[in-house]
């Protein structure tokens, strides 16, 4: 089954509520760079947010370097932004702590 893709304006209202967020250029895609203090938190970070993902069933396009993760999410069955893309950000705010 096929998510349907966010409006414009539902995209702006819900991006309000995840404002570590940012909505790409095209509106296609929210990414959020996360720094940590170091390698081992960075990947505890990945590990739970990997198993978020899995019980979401949605999966990021991420990279890491040292303690950084950088995050791009989008729904490609959809192709473009649908409310499981917020639903795992917040899930990756979780799992990264703080905020
Ligand atoms: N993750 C993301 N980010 N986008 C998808 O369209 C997607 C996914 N589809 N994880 C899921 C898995 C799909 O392939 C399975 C069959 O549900």
């Amino acid at each position: 089954m096929r998510d349907e893709l966010l409006t414009p304006e539902r995209v702006a209202e819900m991006s309000a509520a995840s404002p570590r967020w940012n909505v790409s250029d095209d509106g296609r895609s929210l990414q959020r760079t996360f720094k940590f203090g170091s390698f081992r938190q960075a990947f505890g970070f990945m590990t739970q947010a990997a198993l978020a993902a899995e019980k979401l069933d949605h999966h990021p396009e991420w990279s890491n370097v040292y303690s950084t993760v950088e995050v791009r999410l989008t729904t490609h069955d959809s192709g473009g932004l649908t409310e499981r893309d917020f639903t795992l950000a917040r899930a990756m705010d979780k799992a990264a702590g703080g905020d």
